[in-house]
């Protein structure tokens, strides 16, 4: 099922040349959160964001995403975050506390610092449900994620 947000272009009243954009990546996964941050690049770039305002941090993994959006919402030059992970459920219930704690985390991370800090974390039951959101039959969340906070730089 597709959202608002699935793909394409929006327009944009700001001037996107002017933004910076900081992504956080978890290298957790990191098959996937490449392609996520492929996609995230490719839609700035194509709404005119320029490649040097394009700032990108790894962090070991989901749960780390928090702190670095927040280190990064912090600094002056910086307009929008944007959060990219992919957490995959296993044997234990591990995969409810770091989804939990990331979607919290990087709310706070948007409300303190009162920048958008957008999550495009892909949380699935398997491997094969993340592929498919990561460039494939669902689209890429990455892109999705980057078409979010253009949109919430308009807002
Ligand atoms: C530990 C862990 C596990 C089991 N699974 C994932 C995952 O599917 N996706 C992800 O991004 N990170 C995972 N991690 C790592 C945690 O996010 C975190 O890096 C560690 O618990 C250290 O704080």
């Amino acid at each position: 099922m597709a959202g608002p947000l699935t793909s394409g272009k929006v327009s944009s009243k700001v001037n996107l040349a002017k933004k910076t954009f900081a992504i956080v990546v978890a290298e957790w996964n990191e098959e996937i959160t490449e392609a996520l941050y492929d996609g995230a690049v490719t839609c700035l770039k194509s709404h005119g964001v320029k490649k040097e305002n394009i700032i990108r941090k790894s962090v070991p993994g989901s749960f780390e995403l928090s702190l670095g959006a927040l280190w990064l919402a912090e600094e002056k030059k910086v307009d929008a975050v944007i959060c990219l992970g992919c957490v995959i459920q296993g044997d234990t219930p591990h995969f409810d506390y770091i989804c939990q704690a990331v979607a919290y985390g990087i709310t706070q991370a948007g409300l303190k610092t009162r920048k958008p800090v957008i999550f495009g974390v892909i949380t699935t039951l398997n491997h094969q449900q993340a592929l498919d959101r990561a460039g494939g039959k669902f689209g890429n969340k990455g892109e999705e994620a980057a078409l979010t906070a253009i949109k919430m730089l308009n807002f």
